[in-house]
């Protein structure tokens, strides 16, 4: 069937009737990109992800515990001996990989451009944070005299601009045979109407579909092929926007190896029962995160009998991964979540609309969801004061002027 009736079929089936106005107005090229797109979007996943937004969450009967967790501070000198040791004949045997997931759109901090293009305010000149995960890697391949495969995952909003701000900075001298940008996949926006919205470019408004989407692009862009033929056994994911990111742990490496698990994490005693963080638990017996934004009042206040929070092991997205559980993961599909966001976009009238309220839905998978294809993981505490350092609001908690201060701190330490 001719490519163009089947993309006006499809938007009368989904009650797009906006858009159809939109393709008769365009000019024949724009006209043709806008049905090349409309034909690829699965427009039956997203009304779905739509209708499911209007009913709330079901709160299913389920078995929800605590994870039991190493405390890195409380190691045996024994253990964290064996420990290390594993995980550094892996690293200095190529065995290692590291992924930074990039491809957030980072709109609670104001900055203009990719979140690692952010420069923290340091040392008088500040510090890029790609700059500042380009010094941990090229800190990690000294100590182990190796050279880390670095696989930095970006969006289609944000690719441009990542690309161009590494080679502008000549990747802060890490070597850049080693460095692969790939990107995510995307998601419509959709607003409460269950209508698309329309970007500035007159095509239908997309974002990046969720962290959760590094498991298929990774596959899809070919770069778990390439690890599998580097010989990769073990795999580091962490976020882009955490200043004191160590994403060469050997301890947590020798944990993993030594439990014999796919996966382990790090995680950080919650500082209150209200902070946006993920938490770790076991829901039916599996590993599990709950997002912040999901996470029952109730189970957020619980304490446990030395009156500590019953859920207060934080998620700070520094996750560890065999190949062999990405490549299954990959091939299976993570549940998306909602959020509630502001997104600008075109009105009938071909004007912009720039929301002051939250007035459409992203949809987007979590890395964590996959825990629950497992019956166990590694979770390891470490000090909140050494490992995590979120630039994430623009003021306030997780914000440049907190980071800025524990980045100092820790380095003042590491000087003495
Ligand atoms: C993240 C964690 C949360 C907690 C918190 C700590 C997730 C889903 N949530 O919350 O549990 O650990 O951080 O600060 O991990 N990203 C992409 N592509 C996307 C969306 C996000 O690469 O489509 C990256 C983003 O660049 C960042 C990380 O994922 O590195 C988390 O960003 P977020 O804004 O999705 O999650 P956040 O900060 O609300």
């Amino acid at each position: 069937m001719d490519k163009e009736q089947n993309a006006i079929d499809i938007l009368k089936q989904y009650n797009q009737t906006h858009i159809t106005n939109l393709l008769n107005k365009l000019d024949e090229e724009k006209k043709q990109e806008l049905i090349d797109q409309i034909n690829k979007i699965d427009f039956h996943q997203i009304m779905e992800l739509y209708d499911n937004t209007k009913k709330n969450i079901e709160i299913k009967e389920n078995i929800i515990e605590s994870i039991p967790y190493l405390d890195k501070l409380k190691l045996s000198k024994e253990e964290k001996e064996e420990y290390d040791k594993l995980g550094k004949e892996i690293i200095q045997s190529g065995q290692y990989a590291v992924v930074t997931m990039a491809g957030g759109q980072g709109t609670r901090l104001g900055h203009t451009g990719p979140k690692g293009t952010f420069k923290l305010d340091v040392y008088g000149k500040g510090k890029y944070i790609f700059e500042i995960l380009a010094d941990n890697l090229k800190e990690a391949n000294e100590k182990y005299d190796t050279t880390i495969p670095w696989y930095i995952m970006t969006s289609k909003e944000n690719n441009k601009q990542t690309v161009d701000f590494l080679e502008k900075n000549n990747y802060f001298g890490y070597n850049k045979e080693y460095i692969t940008i790939f990107m995510q996949g995307e998601l419509p926006l959709v607003d409460t109407e269950g209508k698309l919205l329309i970007s500035k470019e007159l095509k239908i408004k997309e974002a990046s579909d969720g962290n959760g989407g590094t498991y298929s692009s990774l596959r899809e862009s070919g770069c778990l092929a390439e690890m599998k033929e580097k010989g990769i056994k073990w795999v580091f994911i962490g976020g882009v926007d955490n200043v004191l990111l160590k994403m060469v742990d050997v301890t947590l490496l020798g944990i993993a190896i030594k439990k014999q698990v796919q996966i382990a994490s790090k995680s950080v005693v919650k500082a209150n029962p209200k902070e946006k963080v993920g938490v770790f638990c076991k829901i039916n017996g599996h590993p599990k995160i709950i997002e912040y934004a999901e996470l029952p009042e109730k189970m957020a206040e619980e304490r446990d009998s030395q009156g500590e929070l019953k859920y207060g092991e934080s998620n700070i997205m520094c996750h560890l991964f065999t190949v062999e559980a990405i490549e299954k993961i990959s091939k299976e599909t993570l549940i998306y979540h909602r959020a509630f966001k502001k997104n600008s976009y075109i009105d009938e009238t071909g004007k912009e609309v720039i929301p002051q309220e939250p007035n459409s839905f992203k949809f987007e998978s979590f890395i964590f969801d996959a825990f629950e294809f497992f019956d166990d993981m590694a979770l390891l505490r470490v000090k909140r004061e050494e490992e995590f350092a979120p630039v994430k609001n623009k003021e306030g908690a997780d914000s440049p002027k907190t980071a800025k201060d524990l980045y100092e701190k820790y380095w003042k330490k590491m000087k003495i």
